[in-house]
């Protein structure tokens, strides 16, 4: 086809497919990075596929509309009449198990409404049939990880993480020292999917992706490179190819989040590094011992703070807490939190540690207090205590007032504090110099973006 190069428009048949997994903040990563393709490839096709209610919040009027790429809905796997069990996973459970039936005939569809074959997927890094899938259609295979390179690299070593670990996780927390670029690791901290519970689908989803992943024409992921070299290494001698193409909140527009609550009003009233920031993301609420204990140390504290805070305070925290705290803290339903990290006040975060909190972190420059609950956050929160050393977990992984209280002392008031401070600075540098015009993120944008589009 390269002979015809000159005569007609190759461009003009080249076909997209992007598969978005329409669950958690997933979508809307895979969604940006491709209209940033499909902008510097005006006469490419892409036909982005997603449920109806992703696509809905995806696409909604205020997002910007490119002519060159179409969405289309996959059925959501709910049966008819479908009646919730209560199980919060169960629709995603469902969604896995129609995979990739519910795929394939909506992209016949776009096959059929464009005339045109599908050349490339673009999917996200759970969807290990893509492998096959481009393997039939002559395409390419082009997966996007949207969290950090050492959870990944816990995917791609599954098999020999259970091998080395099957019979003794029951025992105690055992110390892993056989993965390269994991200091100081422990058992427990490897996401459940790997170790323990698995048989679910999620974890047979995640394990087929480890396995499937090195057939990729080139694995993009939401990290910069030196965040971590030795585990980029490691994962470059797994892949056919890496590319490190973010933080993506540096190389895109960022939805504008609105400070309903004055957050950043408040936060200019108040001395540098002198505040306290607590978020524990959009899924989890913490047990109630442990709001608690956290409510009993920031009142304790001589720090102000903001708790964004999804439960409703008046019921969820300590009887008078919020009456008591009014002028010292503020606690708010929603904050615009990387407007909020980046505000100079703002002297360390308390996070679940997921990985989008971390990069925000890092782009604040704000060390962090970890409490991670679930998939790759206690992973995280190991790389950030123990590799980048950025940060602190409290004792036990649980908010208890006194680990709190102690871990609140030292990343505010102590030397290490200090350190942790510099070095996150450090790395707030490299994620800038990253994205700058010729820096590694960018260059490796311009790659993907030929792989992607010729
Ligand atoms: C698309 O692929 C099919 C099957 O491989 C082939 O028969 C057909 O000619 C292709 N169509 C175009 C427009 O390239
Ligand atoms: C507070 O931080 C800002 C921004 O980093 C800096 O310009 C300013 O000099 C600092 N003020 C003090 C008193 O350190
Ligand atoms: C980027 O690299 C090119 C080629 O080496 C050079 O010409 C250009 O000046 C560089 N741009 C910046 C902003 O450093
Ligand atoms: C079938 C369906 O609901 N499709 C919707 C996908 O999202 C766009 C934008 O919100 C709607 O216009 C479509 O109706």
């Amino acid at each position: 086809m390269s002979s015809l190069k000159g005569e007609i428009n190759v461009d003009k048949l080249l076909h997209v497919a992007v598969l978005a997994f329409p669950f958690g903040t997933h979508a809307a990563p895979l969604l940006s990075l491709v209209k940033r393709i499909a902008r510097e490839a005006p006469k490419v096709t892409f036909s982005f596929f997603s449920t109806t209610k992703s696509n809905a919040t995806l696409f909604s009027s205020s997002n910007e509309f490119l002519p060159n790429l179409k969405h289309y809905n996959v059925h959501d796997g709910l049966p008819q009449n479908y009646v919730p069990s209560g199980h919060p996973l169960e629709p995603i459970f469902l969604f896995i198990k129609a995979m990739p039936e519910n795929y394939k005939c909506v992209m016949d569809e776009a096959v059929a409404e464009t005339g045109k074959n599908i050349t490339c997927l673009v999917t996200d890094a759970f969807y290990w049939f893509s492998a096959d899938l481009a393997d039939e259609m002559h395409a390419k295979w082009v997966p996007l990880w949207t969290a950090g390179p050492h959870s990944l690299l816990a995917h791609v070593y599954t098999d020999l993480i259970r091998e080395k670990i099957g019979s003794k996780k029951e025992d105690h927390d055992v110390n892993v020292d056989f993965l390269p670029g994991f200091p100081k690791l422990k058992t427990s901290d490897f996401p459940q999917e790997i170790v323990n519970d698995i048989d679910g689908p999620f974890a047979t989803m995640l394990h087929k992706m480890g396995l499937e992943l090195p057939r990729a024409t080139v694995v993009a992921i939401n990290s910069f490179s030196t965040v971590h070299p030795l585990i980029e290494n490691e994962l470059n001698s797994n892949f056919k190819m890496l590319l490190n193409v973010g933080p993506f909140i540096l190389t895109t527009p960022q939805p504008i989040i609105a400070d309903e609550h004055g957050c950043i009003a408040w936060l200019n009233q108040h001395k540098n590094s002198s505040v306290v920031y607590i978020s524990f993301g959009s899924v989890v609420i913490p047990p109630p011992h442990e709001l608690t204990a956290l409510a009993e140390s920031l009142e304790e504290c001589e720090f102000p703070f903001i708790l964004a805070f999804r439960g409703n305070p008046e019921e969820n925290l300590p009887k008078g807490f919020v009456e008591r705290t009014r002028t010292k803290g503020k606690i708010v339903a929603w904050a615009p939190q990387l407007e909020i990290l980046k505000h100079s006040s703002v002297g360390v975060c308390l996070t679940h540690s997921g990985w989008n909190s971390v990069l925000d972190c890092i782009v604040g420059g704000v060390p962090m207090i970890t409490r991670p609950f679930f998939g790759d956050q206690k992973l995280n929160a190991r790389m950030i205590e123990s590799v980048w050393e950025i940060g602190v977990g409290v004792d036990n992984g649980v908010l208890t007032k006194e680990s709190t209280l102690k871990a609140l002392e030292l990343t505010m008031s102590s030397e290490k504090g200090k350190i942790m401070r510099h070095k996150i600075l450090k790395l707030k540098e490299f994620a800038l110099e990253a994205v700058q015009q010729n820096g590694t993120s960018a260059k490796n944008f311009n790659t993907l973006t030929q792989i992607v589009t010729c």
